[in-house]
């Protein structure tokens, strides 16, 4: 390796200063501490505020300690969302933290492919070459940036902002690319922003309507069994699934419309037509507030309502009644989920899911859909005709299509991509097509991987990047989207970081340093910190203005120089950027919170209480009718029609769905959500209580035709590969259906560290080319497969 370039200022002392404060003790850090204590002596009677981090509800969570151990788990009452509630994937998360597999030190990978400990010098160094060497001769264009954060942890992605900035990265990717891109790019036909989420009052509506989701396992909103329970126990209040499996939520509903698997885009078309038939609709909201009615009830209106039942398999009567029950309520909250956006006709299903809540006026009311505020969005939004620079696939959301990535790295294409940052992500395991994604990836000249643990993609990377865990540092996720009022939760420490793993913050800061990217004039900005608020915001304000790079790192930039100032939540600098813009766009709404001031100073005091709310607080109070205010189209008007997708939907009068046709005669959910699993998150088997081996759901009459009985195992064949698991006969799944779950087939490592595979990797039976046409969204819930009994 030659000289790394040489860092700017004194790099390292600052670094290793802002490492000690990390690693202070958390009674000499300046924010509130997050611990209780029953009794002042034992400290593993101390209870530690934190949340879990195994789904999006990110529930707030206390925890004991034992030394390094997470010993016990309990419900944060304090938490204004959770108010104390979690499921039973939490009680465990100690698995989480103390996985065998996590990373300690920064590793190299040989030229035999071992990997080497190295210290951190020599890494950033080395990355920063590497990086900055395909930046200088072909462009950072050509770098893919990929992940940012996961289920409980958003930082990442924020601070990564400086590396790509300095890098000239221009493509981004993760998960949210093979799932909810196509649905955020009809909400932005709909509502003129892809980033303009509308979200469920399922704590106040009359009709839950879930189709594709199951919520009593895979949650989404807060309190979901609870919620789920409040409302099927009172006779008023109606429960509305469309999923093939009596899945637990169905089991619950007052109409399960068990629909054909992939067939929903009929089911949905045959529901919003007997909603205008039947005089279902909304005329006035429609006529007021939409632009496109008077096509879009033609279109429905085309659509042969028996046709559509049969091809669905859901009897006339039962959508006739289903469609009363939604049409009738005082008000109707809806969600989809994976079971129809990774199914075929992913975009259109996600249109006519919309339509079902407009065409009936539930919009900006409570219990309806609104668009909450956040404190910052989950995505981007791209404009007409962003996209990808080797497949020319649409980028939505400000992201490349996560089925497009092989095709922009294995190529001679002269922009394709030549090198990547993972972080927070594992697509190698998560992504469709796992082989094809392995021949792509070892095409890279550089693959750095940032996570806390030695997952598939880590072992394929050229560097790989410890860092400590969820519990280590300071973190939040952008998830919450609540209304009226909306929460957020900035997290504590209780732990200090494993061996020599670091924060994202400070990785991302020291690479920044290393590849000569630290803005030029924030030299002042550390020492206006030390002096206080008032000085920090003024020379902040003056930085910013001599120098756009100061706006474009500013989280770098944040952590940098207010950083030091936070003891052990330096990494919450970022939040002080979420709160200038929180005040500046919705003062009014952060002061119903509770939260004084104007400008800069109510930003501060937005600032301050972030950091010193360990719980989670309160940051925003709005009424339902602002929900009008947040639609960014100049009309001020939600635009029903969406024309890309009329052709599609007209093409479903002629159109069969194919199923059980050839030498695939099952379809396989690739991926459902079990007790069992949380994505990647957790990697150690032990974790389960349940389904440890991952089984096969298949129907009773299937598996007595193929002669196995519970436990049997059973081989999987499709057309990209094959895989065995023990069958779990059960009729929740009809007949032709069959199920594994999502998050097993990971490499981990036994007592005697010896690797294993636990389970099904369901991606190496996924195929890359089964996708929407027009956002790539795999159909992973929409496998054709073949099986057969394993002798013996
Ligand atoms: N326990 C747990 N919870 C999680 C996660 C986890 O890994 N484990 N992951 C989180 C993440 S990242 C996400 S995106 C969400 C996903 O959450 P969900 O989408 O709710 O979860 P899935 O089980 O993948 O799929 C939902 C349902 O779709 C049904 N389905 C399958 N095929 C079809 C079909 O053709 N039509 C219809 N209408 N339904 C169909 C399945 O039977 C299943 O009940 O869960 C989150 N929560
Ligand atoms: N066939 C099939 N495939 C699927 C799905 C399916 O249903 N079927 N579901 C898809 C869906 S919806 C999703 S969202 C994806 C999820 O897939 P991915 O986006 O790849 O991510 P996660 O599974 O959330 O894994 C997060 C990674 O972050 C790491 N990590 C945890 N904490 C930290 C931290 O503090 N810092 C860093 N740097 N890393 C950390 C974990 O070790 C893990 O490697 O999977 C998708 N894949
Ligand atoms: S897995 Fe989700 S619902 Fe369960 S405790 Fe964790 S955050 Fe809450
Ligand atoms: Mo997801």
């Amino acid at each position: 390796m030659s000289t790394p370039p040489a860092a700017e200022g004194n790099t390292m002392s600052d670094a290793n200063a802002r490492l000690a404060a990390l690693r202070a003790k958390r009674t000499g850090a300046p924010a509130a501490a997050a611990a209780t204590n029953d009794t002042e002596e034992d400290p593993t009677k101390v209870w530690h505020k934190t949340a879990c981090v195994l789904c999006s509800n990110n529930c707030g969570i206390e925890v004991r300690l034992d030394g390094r151990k997470i010993t016990r788990v309990r419900g944060d009452k304090e938490h204004p969302a959770s108010k104390g509630y979690t499921c039973e994937k939490a009680l465990r998360i100690d698995y989480y933290q103390n996985g065998r597999d996590r990373l300690t030190t920064p590793l190299r990978r040989n030229d035999d492919g071992t990997f080497e400990e190295v210290s951190w010098d020599v890494a950033i160094a080395e990355v920063a070459e590497r990086l900055t060497g395909i930046r200088d001769s072909v462009g950072g264009d050509k770098i893919l940036y990929y992940g940012g954060g996961g289920q409980g942890n958003h930082f990442p992605g924020a601070y990564a902002r400086g590396v790509l900035q300095t890098l000239g990265v221009k493509y981004r990717s993760n998960a949210l690319a093979q799932e909810k891109t196509g649905m955020f790019w009809a909400q932005g036909k709909m509502f003129g922003k892809q980033n303009l989420g509308a979200m469920g009052d399922f704590e106040h509506t009359d009709c839950a309507v879930f189709i594709g989701k199951n919520p009593w396992q895979s949650h989404g909103f807060p309190e979901s069994r609870n919620e789920l329970n409040k409302i099927r126990n009172d006779d008023k209040r109606k429960l509305v699934v469309m999923d093939p499996r009596v899945s637990e939520t169905a089991a619950m509903a007052d109409h399960h419309l068990r629909v054909r698997p992939g067939t929903d885009a009929w089911a949905l078309a045959a529901l919003l037509a007997i909603m205008v038939e039947e005089g279902l609709t909304d005329e006035k909201f429609l006529a007021e507030q939409c632009t496109g009615w008077d096509e879009l009830r033609d279109l429905i209106s085309g659509a042969d309502i028996a046709d559509c039942a049969r091809k669905c398999g859901i009897d006339e009567a039962e959508l006739r009644a289903a469609a009363r029950t939604m049409g009738t309520a005082k008000s109707l909250s809806t969600e989809e989920d994976l079971g129809i956006e990774m199914a075929p006709h992913s975009t259109l299903n996600s249109w006519l899911q919309r339509l079902l809540y407009l065409v009936t006026g539930n919009f900006a009311k409570p219990g309806g859909m609104n668009l909450p505020l956040r404190l910052a969005p989950i995505c981007g939004h791209s404009g007409e005709g962003e996209v990808d620079p080797v497949t020319g696939n649409a980028m939505l959301s400000g992201l490349v299509a996560c089925a497009a990535i092989p095709d922009c790295i294995d190529t001679d294409h002269p922009n394709r991509f030549r090198g990547m940052i993972v972080e927070s992500a594992n697509p190698l395991h998560t992504l469709p097509d796992s082989k094809r994604f392995r021949e792509a990836f070892a095409k890279l000249e550089c693959l750095v991987v940032i996570d806390v643990a030695m997952t598939e993609t880590a072992r394929a990377a050229d560097y790989v990047l410890p860092a400590c865990s969820q519990y280590e540092k300071p973190e939040a996720t952008f998830f919450a989207g609540e209304m009226p009022a909306n929460y957020f939760q900035v997290r504590h420490p209780i732990l200090e970081p494993l061996g020599e793993s670091l924060p994202e913050a400070e990785i991302h800061s020291r690479l920044v340093a290393a590849m000569g990217g630290r803005p030029a004039g924030t030299d002042g900005l550390a020492d206006a910190a030390q002096q206080g608020r008032e000085a920090f915001i003024e020379v902040l304000g003056q930085a910013s203005s001599s120098d756009p790079d100061v706006g474009a790192k500013l989280p770098v930039v944040l952590y940098d120089s207010l950083g030091p100032t936070l003891g052990n939540m330096a990494p919450a600098a970022i939040m002080f950027g979420s709160a200038m813009q929180a005040s500046m766009r919705y003062p009014d709404e952060v002061r119903a919170a509770g939260v004084e001031g104007e400008g800069l100073e109510l930003a501060s005091n937005l600032f301050d209480k972030l950091v010193n709310s360990p719980s989670g607080m309160i940051y925003s109070v709005s009424e339902y009718s602002q929900t009008w205010d947040r639609i960014a189209h100049p009309d001020g008007k939600i635009h029903l029609y969406i024309e890309e997708l009329e052709d599609e939907f007209r093409s479903l009068a002629d159109e069969e769905p194919a199923i059980g046709q050839d030498r695939f005669p099952f379809v396989l959910s690739a991926g459902e959500r079990r007790s069992s699993n949380a994505n990647d998150v957790i990697r150690d088997p032990e974790w389960r209580k349940k389904d440890k081996a991952g089984s096969l759901r298949i129907n009773p009459d299937d598996a007595t035709t193929l002669g196995v009985v519970d436990g049997d195992r059973v081989r999987i064949v499709s057309k990209r590969g094959e895989a065995e698991a023990p069958a779990e006969v059960t009729d929740t799944v009809m007949a032709g259906h069959v199920t594994l779950p999502h998050g097993f087939g990971t490499e981990y490592p036994d007592e005697d560290g010896e690797h294993k595979i636990h389970g099904v990797a369901v991606n190496e039976l996924t195929d890359i080319e089964d996708r929407d046409w027009l956002s790539l969204t795999p159909h992973h819930k929409h496998v054709r497969v073949a099986l057969e009994p394993v002798a013996g």
